[in-house]
């Protein structure tokens, strides 16, 4: 008798995952270009290449001209990068400020809501000129990555892009600088070594290298298409300080 019940049980779980295709969610998204894995997979060196989910592309209005020099074209896939065991997202929700309150479009909020959609909803814009914003992960870590989309609507390259991590909420002490694409030093923080890039479904990602600290403040001054500055998404990956 137990073992006709069994049964029973294993064939209606078959043939329920029959008729909804269990354990095969990520086909439908692959198809159609969308959210591609959220998980990370273990690397042969004993870390993890760390991934995302990636925002669809939906380019919108006229091309604009990037009359930057080294500009870096948008990649075709996903960054990749090697972070170590246990890294995870620290950002989800996390405080965000600025240095200018005003946000003319959006709310300061959508930086780390999750949100990396293109288009009107999903974008916060921030005052003109040299500006930051600044997420503070409520505690200590040791920052693997940043993972930084401001606007992918449009191919666009924003200016004088840098961020750094501090401990410091003020960031006067203890400033590491992470990147930097400020390359004639127009923003006076240094000139920059990275290469300037295009917006793009993929954004930027930039390895932290474990460096440890609280606060992630990026800066950015307009862009191609405007004097404005614009974030959709940030998200700090790290661990725990041990
Ligand atoms: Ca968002
Ligand atoms: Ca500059």
């Amino acid at each position: 008798m137990k073992l006709t019940t069994t049964l029973t049980a294993s064939s209606l779980i078959l043939s329920a995952c029959l008729l909804s295709a269990c354990g095969d969610s990520s086909s439908t998204a692959d198809a159609e270009g969308g959210s591609d894995s959220a998980s990370a997979s273990t690397s042969a060196s004993g870390g993890m290449i760390l991934t995302t989910d990636l925002p669809e592309e939906r380019l919108e209005g006229t091309p604009i001209p990037n009359k930057v020099p080294n500009l870096v074209q948008p990649p075709t896939e996903a960054p990749k990068i090697t972070v170590p065991e246990g890294s995870t997202l620290l950002s989800a929700g996390k405080p965000v400020t600025a240095s200018d309150d005003f946000t003319i479009v959006g709310d300061i909020a959508y930086i780390t809501d999750g949100d990396k959609q293109a288009g009107e909803g999903y974008y916060v814009e921030v005052i003109d000129g040299l500006q930051w914003v600044q997420i503070d992960l409520e505690a200590t870590h040791n920052i693997d990555a940043v993972w930084v989309w401001h606007f992918h609507s449009q191919r666009r390259a924003y200016h004088d892009v840098i961020i750094q991590i501090s401990d410091d909420e003020s960031f006067e002490s203890g400033v590491t600088t992470i990147y930097n694409n400020d390359y004639d030093n127009s923003a006076e923080m240094g000139q920059g070594k990275d290469a300037p890039y295009i917006e793009s479904r993929f954004g930027l990602l930039v390895d932290a290298k474990g460096q440890a600290g609280r606060y992630v403040r990026l800066y950015s001054n307009g862009s191609t298409a405007n004097e404005m500055n614009h974030y959709t998404e940030v998200e700090v990956f790290g661990r725990p300080v041990e």
